[in-house]
């Protein structure tokens, strides 16, 4: 058995990849790399790597994280800028003994030292989006909307799982900012004994509930990874509700050590991709009722439509 899934449609040309890896009896670790790199490297999405949107000071700062559920080893870095491709630097990382986890200036000068490509990340698409939203913000509109990072949950035929994550976090967000997406047990987290799972949403309330590990810690207990994450994200949904009056957009997606994988979310139009040995890579749309999340196919018109959107001509307001 083998098997990979991963948050939003954009994964989808990665999780390809990921799969002539893992039918071929390669490694977890390989195709989920391979795979986050493909998001990271397609200028046209604005959420992850290359042509992701800038913080407040139009500069474009990273997260990634790789953890291997084998031996939990866990790599990450935050803030960072300039390198092309966070995840590989985040993996590398894993195997340290210490100092895992790297942000800003620091990850910049490991990344250099151990010889990663540089690459000024801001592009001129991604700066007209900041422009527009810096006159959008005079009309009072949140600078926050409009993020999706990619995180990806992979089960090899050997049994080895592995989790990663990338993203440039939050549009506008202020310099120096980590969201949960390098943040174990939040954006992510995998033991290869139990499944992995990992989360995309708004940071800030995501991590409140350490959503990852709680999914992994629920599947441990016997769930399904299906009713593991429509318990971790209706409980966290529930309790900021009430504690704070409102709850931040959390979307979770996981897999277990049988193939096994389950998704929820408290918003509309929360995407995904599987691919197991019987299934091509599929994209899905989630949908919510009484309490439970559903998911169907995405239709021909709208794998069109969204990519048609994501590569229109963009003006300046
Ligand atoms: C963050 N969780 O930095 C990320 C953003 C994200 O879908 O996932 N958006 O808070």
């Amino acid at each position: 058995m083998w098997g990979i899934i991963a948050t939003w449609r954009m994964a989808k040309e990665g999780i390809e990849k990921a799969e002539d890896i893992l039918k071929n009896q390669g490694n977890a670790g390989d195709a989920i790399e391979i795979a986050i790199k493909e998001v990271e490297d397609f200028p046209y999405y604005k959420s992850v790597g290359f042509g992701g949107l800038p913080n407040e000071e139009m500069e474009v700062e990273l997260d990634a994280a790789y953890m291997n559920g084998d031996t939990l080893s866990v790599g990450a870095v935050a803030a960072i800028k300039d390198f092309a491709n966070p995840i590989s630097i985040a993996r590398k990382l894993s195997h340290e003994k210490v100092n895992n986890i790297l942000v800003g200036e620091g990850a910049e000068k490991y990344a250099s030292q151990a010889g990663f490509e540089r690459k000024n990340m801001l592009t001129d698409r991604a700066k007209i989006h900041y422009y527009n939203r810096q006159k959008e913000m005079l009309e009072d509109i949140v600078p926050y909307d409009g993020h999706d990072t990619v995180g990806m949950v992979c089960l090899d035929s050997f049994g080895k799982m592995t989790v990663a994550t990338s993203t440039s976090g939050l549009f506008m967000k202020k310099k120096g900012r980590v969201g949960d997406s390098p943040i174990i047990g939040s954006g992510f987290y995998v033991d290869s004994q139990i499944g992995g799972a990992s989360a995309t949403g708004l940071g800030e309330d995501l991590m409140k509930g350490c959503i990852s590990y709680e999914i992994v810690r629920l599947m441990e207990e016997g769930m399904h990874p299906q009713q593991a994450c429509e318990k971790a994200v209706f409980h966290l949904d529930h309790q900021l509700k009430q504690r704070r009056g409102h709850a931040g957009d959390l979307s979770v997606i996981a897999m277990n050590k049988n193939g096994q994988w389950g998704v929820a979310t408290n918003i509309e139009g929360f995407s995904f991709v599987v691919c197991l040995p019987h299934q091509k890579p599929t994209v899905y749309l989630v949908t919510q009722q009484d309490g439970h999340c559903h998911y169907h196919e995405a239709s021909k018109q709208w794998l069109d439509e969204y990519m048609q959107t994501r590569m229109a001509p963009l003006k300046r307001k």
